[in-house]
């Protein structure tokens, strides 16, 4: 229904396009669904939600585990939430779906860009930086990204483009 709790989660790496299609998404919910949305990006809330967290494994899950939280939370009163974290880690994800799920409705989104066209639109400049061994676990570098088995959509950005993304994941809101 309209007033179900929904979270959506955009999993992949750095540079995949998941913060793109995040934004696009929520921009495009009022008109498409009616539905307002609130947008946990990953770098945003490494400014206030996870500050002081780095990139070890133990702050990574710590990091997606507290967006699950709060995704939960607004699922909870029947919001939608739109989180856009890399969220590498298998186990950190699933406390996302339990939350979810415990709360409303779970959509995993893996968006599967290829690290060879992550590195090289490199906007950033954060791969060039991980290479020359600047930056420590670097996902996809030198940290690892556990790729989803249970992603109810997989969108590769290097071929299918922001508005299309947008338009496959409406869908499957809709297809309930
Ligand atoms: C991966 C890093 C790292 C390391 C800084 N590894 O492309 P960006 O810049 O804007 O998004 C990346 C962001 C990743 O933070 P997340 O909170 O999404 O990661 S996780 O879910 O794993 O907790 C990148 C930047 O932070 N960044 N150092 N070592 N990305």
């Amino acid at each position: 229904a309209t007033t179900d709790g929904l979270v959506v989660l955009l999993s992949g790496l750095s540079g995949s396009g998941k913060s793109t299609i995040a934004h696009a998404l929520s921009a495009e919910l009022p008109a498409r669904l009616g539905r307002r949305s609130t947008l946990l990006d990953g770098d945003e809330v490494r400014q206030m939600l996870s500050a002081g967290l780095g990139f070890d494994r133990e702050s990574r899950e710590l990091n997606v585990k507290r967006i699950g939280y709060v995704a939960g939370l607004i699922a909870s009163h029947g919001g939608v939430a739109v989180a856009a974290p890399i969220a590498p880690f298998a186990g950190a994800r699933s406390y996302v779906r339990a939350q979810a799920e415990a709360n409303g409705r779970y959509l995993l989104v893996y968006v599967s860009t290829p690290l060879e066209v992550c590195e090289a639109r490199d906007r950033k400049g954060l791969y060039a930086k991980a290479r020359a061994g600047e930056i420590a676990e670097f996902t996809g570098i030198s940290s690892p990204y556990e790729v989803p088995d249970d992603a109810d959509l997989t969108i590769d950005t290097s071929v299918t483009a922001v508005d299309a993304a947008v338009d496959l994941i409406i869908h499957a809101i809709e297809m309930g």
